[in-house]
């Protein structure tokens, strides 16, 4: 008999996505939801917002003692980011793979930031890491709530 619970039970999450400042300012939010799209995710809020000192704070306090925190706060509050949450199985990790790891110069070719990035900080998108951590995300920037609706065509994503 094989062991079945060695099969990774993937679940359907929810995952807050960001477009950061440059990647708005470089015309890409359109480039970047395409993809998220096409990969089958299902979008349950968007929105553009320019971030406040308060917001960007919280969003990144797990980083307030890096070197590079007071840089960050200056980037992510200088202009509009655009604000969405995704739904679809394991969609965290999905996402992660999508954007590619932070340093635009290492991530692959394909990634959002190995197709579109140079740098650390300018890497243009973020997304949540955890599930704990994508809910904090999602009910500190949507405190409005997400959507819920049918998307017919996740009938045509998973099997
Ligand atoms: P992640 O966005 O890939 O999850 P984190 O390590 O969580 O990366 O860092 C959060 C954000 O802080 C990064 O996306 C990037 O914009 C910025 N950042 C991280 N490390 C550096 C750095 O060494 N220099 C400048 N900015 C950085
Ligand atoms: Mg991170």
């Amino acid at each position: 008999m094989p062991c079945l619970s060695a099969i990774p039970v993937s679940i359907m999450e929810t995952t807050y996505i960001m477009v950061k400042p440059d990647g708005v300012q470089r015309g890409l939010v359109g480039e970047i939801i395409g993809r998220f799209e096409r990969k089958g995710l299902q979008l349950v809020a968007l929105k553009q917002v320019i971030p406040t000192e308060e917001i960007a704070r919280t969003h990144y306090a797990v980083h307030s003692e890096r070197p590079f925190f007071p840089g960050l706060m200056k980037f992510i509050t200088s202009g509009p980011v655009v604000c969405m949450a995704w739904q679809g199985k394991d969609s965290i990790s999905v996402a992660r793979l999508l954007i590619g790891p932070t340093n635009g110069r290492e991530a692959a070719p394909g990634t959002i930031r190995g197709d579109f990035g140079m740098d650390m900080g300018f890497n243009m998108i973020h997304g949540s890491d955890a599930v704990d951590t994508a809910n904090f995300e999602l009910n500190l920037w949507f405190p409005e709530g997400l959507n819920t609706w049918t998307q017919d065509s996740q009938t045509w994503v998973y099997e």
